[in-house]
């Protein structure tokens, strides 16, 4: 490095700390980038890895899949889709349930996990919270904020999710095996009681946290299929949620949301 009015002073590179640490880095490269031996896994007999280097995801795009490959796309971390297909029961097989013996998408298996050995990994809101650590992305770093993401996260987890799905159970799929009207009046009243505690906290907000987090990758999945797939938006007066319609908008007009949300994709 030249120095001031006199002779460039030329100075060893290896005593800059940085140059040793390029040094360090190549020497270990072996250490570095091994590629993930994750054929112990049993899951990838029936669904190879293409990419062992990458986090594999086994999932189909319904509200709680895509919770995952939104969060994969939102947080840029490659990965590798593969698509569990329930018209084949392919949640079923031992293979699948060798990862989730709960037979649910979606999972995961990270090469890279904690100390750099694999980590499998299912349970949607499990997995948002670690790809959020792993990457640093989608969750507050302040203490207080981070836990107040995970109580809305766990507010989907444990009400939005199962009631949501139950009404949908019971006004769409089993509209025709049901004799009384019980069961869809109690997930309907659920479901809407659900929707005003939505509507209030974005009052004020854009998002729930009102910067964009893990815990909106888990919720407006959940809302937005109310009107969709499940075709309840008269039924459910979804025009009375103005600020939640409007959020669902917000969330699917992000790029990566979008493509998060046709992963992996359908046969
Ligand atoms: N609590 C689980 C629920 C996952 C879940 O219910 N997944 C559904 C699709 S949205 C599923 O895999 N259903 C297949 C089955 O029940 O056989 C999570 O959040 O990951």
């Amino acid at each position: 490095m030249p120095t001031r009015g006199g002779a460039a002073k030329w100075t060893f590179p290896a005593r800059d700390p940085m140059f040793a640490d390029l040094i360090f880095s190549i020497l270990s490269c072996k250490e570095e980038y091994h590629v993930a031996d994750l054929s112990s896994f049993m899951i990838t007999n029936r669904w190879p890895a293409q990419h062992p280097d990458r986090i594999q995801l086994y999932s189909l795009p319904t509200p709680n899949g895509v919770k995952a490959s939104i969060a994969l796309e939102e947080m840029e971390l490659s990965y590798e889709p593969h698509l569990v297909s329930f018209g084949t029961d392919d949640q079923m097989t031992p293979e699948f349930m060798s990862l989730n013996p709960n037979n649910k998408i979606p999972a995961i298996i990270d090469p890279d996990g904690p100390g750099g050995k694999p980590l499998p990994l299912f349970e949607s809101g499990a997995i948002l919270i670690y790809l959020a650590e792993k990457s640093g992305k989608l969750m507050p770093a302040d203490p207080a904020a981070r836990y107040e993401t995970i109580q809305w996260l766990m507010f989907q987890m444990g009400g939005v999710g199962p009631m949501f799905g139950q009404y949908g159970h019971f006004f769409k799929f089993a509209a025709d095996k049901v004799t009384e009207s019980y069961s869809v009046d109690r997930y309907r009243a659920e479901t809407q009681r659900l929707l005003k505690v939505i509507e209030a906290r974005l009052e004020d907000r854009d998002y729930i946290m009102g910067d964009f987090t893990i815990a909106d990758i888990a919720t407006f999945p959940w809302i937005r299929v109310l009107g969709g797939f499940y075709e309840g938006a008269d039924d459910l007066g979804l025009d009375s949620y103005p600020n939640t319609m409007a959020y669902v908008a917000r969330c699917e007009a992000r790029p990566a949301v979008q493509r998060g949300l046709v992963q992996p994709p359908r046969d």
